[in-house]
């Protein structure tokens, strides 16, 4: 299969997230899309290609102008309030929570940041509008294959994407590059569309944006939000709602789920994706339910994600497979190319 790799995604360089009162480095660094891009060479997997332009009207399918415009001119404003912030990230610190107005959109900077984010684990650097609308090119490089008749296609794309919303980012996103494809496809005519995530995080951006959709179905395996990250969505009874509901499947699994608990997850959300009827499938692909990971708690092992790669082909639906998270470092490439390996 054909992989769309990001060459711009080392213009996004995080230095320092919020935890726990203290700035700490970032675990959504570049050497991950690296290492990626390093194993799918040395298994010699298929042509690795540099993202089509998109025009401003595709991530519009998804974003809001108003977002996007923001994203595009932040930096420039950041810097613009002292030239000393060229050294550092912006980090919000300030949101509109329960009764606050969201309809205002104010002058102030930190304020826009926090109108358009949920955390303080996602910083905007200087490269971050170039890299992320780039990534965002591959995911939709990656549909067009699709549209064109491949069977599958690959988008190595970072920062990743799916805890991004129409409206905000956070959780290392900023542009959900698995809506956006699978937008593509409804725009290319699959008239029904599955976006599975398997990533160890709940994908609230992408279950947000499809929530009252009936035409793209959203389906997701993740640590319980409960006690996992992103905390505020992704319980089993988020079923959808108007004409999305019954669209909308949540598998929340406990701390230490190894792969024989994770499978039977994964057959639950598959066979629920045959009844949808869906046309293709986007797989929000991140390996951060790796044993070895440091942020997460599940228990896969490296040549699980092989067997994961076989059954995701044998939906034998046209395939995009989008990169989102894993944070060991030094084992997210063979993770990663191992899905791809399996798939093949
Ligand atoms: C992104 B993806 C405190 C921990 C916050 C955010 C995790 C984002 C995961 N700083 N962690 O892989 O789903
Ligand atoms: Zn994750």
């Amino acid at each position: 299969m054909k992989t769309f790799y990001n060459p711009h995604h080392a213009l996004h360089r995080g230095q320092f997230e919020m935890y726990r009162g203290a700035l700490v480095p970032c675990h959504e660094v570049p050497a991950r899309a690296d290492h990626v891009l390093a194993e799918l060479q040395r298994r010699k997997l298929g042509a690795v290609l540099n993202p089509q332009p998109f025009d401003a009207a595709a991530l519009e399918s998804i974003h809001s102008p108003r977002y996007l415009q923001f994203l595009q001119t932040a930096w420039a404003q950041w810097i613009a309030i002292d030239p000393a912030n060229a050294a550092r990230d912006a980090l919000p610190s300030v949101w509109p929570t329960r009764s606050f107005r969201t309809d205002i959109e104010p002058d102030n900077f930190a304020a826009r940041m926090g109108l358009y984010s949920f955390d303080a684990g996602t910083p905007l650097t200087s490269g971050t509008w170039v890299a992320a609308r780039a990534g965002a090119e591959c995911a939709l490089s990656a549909a067009q294959q699709l549209a064109l008749g491949a069977r599958a296609a690959f988008a190595l794309s970072r920062p990743p994407g799916h805890h991004a919303g129409a409206d905000f980012f956070g959780g290392y996103c900023f542009i959900n590059n698995a809506a956006l494809a699978a937008q593509h496809l409804r725009d290319s005519g699959f008239a029904r569309v599955a976006v599975l995530d398997v990533d160890y995080h709940h994908g609230n951006g992408t279950q947000a944006i499809f929530y009252e959709r009936p035409d793209v179905f959203f389906a997701s395996l993740h640590g319980d939000p409960r006690t996992e990250y992103p905390f505020f969505l992704g319980h089993a009874d988020e079923t959808g709602v108007g004409a999305g509901l019954g669209a909308n499947l949540n598998l929340p699994l406990p701390r230490g789920t190894d792969f024989a608990r994770w499978s039977q997850a994964l057959e639950v959300s598959l066979a629920a994706i045959k009844r949808f009827g869906a046309q293709a499938l986007v797989v929000s692909l991140g390996v951060d339910t790796f044993a070895g990971d440091p942020i997460s708690g599940f228990a896969l092992q490296s040549d699980d994600y092989l067997r994961m790669g076989e059954r995701l082909a044998a939906v034998g639906l046209p395939t995009v497979l989008v990169f989102e998270g894993g944070y060991a470092v030094d084992a997210v490439g063979v993770n990663v190319v191992n899905v791809l390996q399996g798939f093949a």
